[in-house]
């Protein structure tokens, strides 16, 4: 039998490891253009978007302390993808787990993370988060079974992007004038809240990226040229590896993935991000699904224009494989089938 002062030991052995990791957030509306067409107010925090990147290391004590100065808005947040076991009025649903903090007040959010890996957290006040209230919230594993098997991490968000405010667009997506819910069409995608990202990288080297698709509704299909991915990480579960040259990413999904760069740096490589267009009910003519970022390995080298065709053979991007790779089909141990099997 355990004796108490044993347990008293362990209990401080686990406080010695965790921290209290305290955000203060200010809300308020900030003026982007990701897309370069036009800027537009988007929700921004301490006057910064994109919004933060959160982080902790598993067993800390997240605190934000929210003070929404939205002026027009009451808002949320919330932690998408924990559990929140033993702290449900954290979880930040508008009206379900707490009332809407309103322009002017504050709210301290105060949990502690148990789970280890890739989530973000946005707003959850109704149709809100896609004016720009939402980023990644990555929670570090010391004990991670990946540990050592990688040298860098890497977050990368993918998103859908709409140039109306999502409050505006509301009043015509829940309406009689809608009658099948047709979702509103994006605008355009985008990586880490913008376009034509470069990301320098070493040669040689074994880089994890965590995706992560923060979008509103498109599910996106990624990969990058002549580089085959290892998936190890979905939405917060390790994964036996499984070898990818593209991935699909619905709405709200993350996936981590293992990259190792090749040894010659004379050429940079795209990587693509390209919005289900199956899912849109109208493809306008002039919507452009892609978005596209470099593996920079040599910045004075130009940036390839991808290919025109995707690493897959076309069946692969039928209507029905979003389907076949919809996380409900999953298995943990295969996430998404290999593209090149
Ligand atoms: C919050 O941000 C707004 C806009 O930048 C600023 O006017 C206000 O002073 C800030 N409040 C706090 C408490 O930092
Ligand atoms: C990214 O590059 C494309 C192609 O050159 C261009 O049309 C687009 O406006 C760029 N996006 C941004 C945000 O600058
Ligand atoms: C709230 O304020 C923002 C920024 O000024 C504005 O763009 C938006 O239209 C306003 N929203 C409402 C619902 O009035
Ligand atoms: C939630 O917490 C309880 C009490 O600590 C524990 O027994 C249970 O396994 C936890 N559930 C999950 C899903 O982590
Ligand atoms: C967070 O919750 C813990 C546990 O209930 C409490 O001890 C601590 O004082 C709280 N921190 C804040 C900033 O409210
Ligand atoms: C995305 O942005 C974050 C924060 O600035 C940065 O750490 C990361 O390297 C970027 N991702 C890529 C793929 O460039
Ligand atoms: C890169 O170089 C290392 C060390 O010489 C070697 O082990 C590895 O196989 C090379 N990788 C490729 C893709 O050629
Ligand atoms: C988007 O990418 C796909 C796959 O590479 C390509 O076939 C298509 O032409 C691209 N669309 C545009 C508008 O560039
Ligand atoms: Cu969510």
């Amino acid at each position: 039998m355990i004796s108490l002062p044993s347990i008293i030991l362990l209990c401080f052995g686990m406080l010695a490891r965790a921290a209290t990791v305290t955000y203060d957030f200010n809300i308020t509306w900030v003026t982007a253009n990701p897309d370069g067409v036009f800027p537009r107010p988007v929700m921004g925090i301490n006057g910064q978007w994109p919004i933060p990147y959160m982080t902790a290391t598993v067993g800390d004590r997240i605190v934000v302390n929210v003070l929404n100065q939205l002026g027009n808005a009451s808002t949320s947040l919330h932690f998408h993808g924990l559990y929140m076991n033993g702290t449900n009025d954290m979880d930040g649903p508008v009206g379900v787990t707490q009332c809407a903090i309103p322009p002017g007040s504050m709210f301290t959010y105060n949990f502690t993370v148990y789970q280890p890996g890739t989530y973000w957290y946005h707003s959850h006040q109704p149709a809100q988060y896609p004016d720009g209230l939402r980023g990644p919230l990555i929670i570090t594993d010391p004990d991670s079974p990946y540990k050592g098997k990688y040298d860098e991490e890497i977050v990368l968000t993918i998103s859908d992007w709409y140039h109306e405010q999502f409050a505006d667009m509301l009043k015509t997506f829940v309406s009689v004038v809608n009658p099948t819910g047709a979702e509103p069409v994006p605008e355009a995608a985008l990586f880490n809240d913008t376009q034509n990202l470069t990301t320098p990288v070493e040669p040689g080297k074994t880089y994890m990226f965590r995706i992560i698709n923060m979008g509103a509704f498109a599910g996106q299909y990624f990969w990058i040229e002549d580089h085959a991915m290892q998936i190890v990480e979905v939405d917060g579960i390790y994964t036996e590896e499984a070898a990818a040259d593209m991935i699909y990413i619905t709405a709200a999904q993350r996936c981590s993935v293992l990259v190792t760069t090749k040894n010659d740096t004379t050429t940079n490589f795209a990587y693509v991000a390209s919005m289900d267009e199956d899912l849109f009910d109208k493809v306008p003519e002039s919507l452009n699904p892609n978005v596209t970022g470099w593996l920079v390995y040599d910045s004075t080298a130009n940036l390839p224009n991808p290919p025109s065709s995707t690493p897959s053979t076309p069946s692969t991007t039928s209507p029905s494989s979003p389907q076949t790779e919809s996380p409900s089909s999953q298995t943990q141990t295969t996430p998404f089938p290999s593209q090149s099997s």
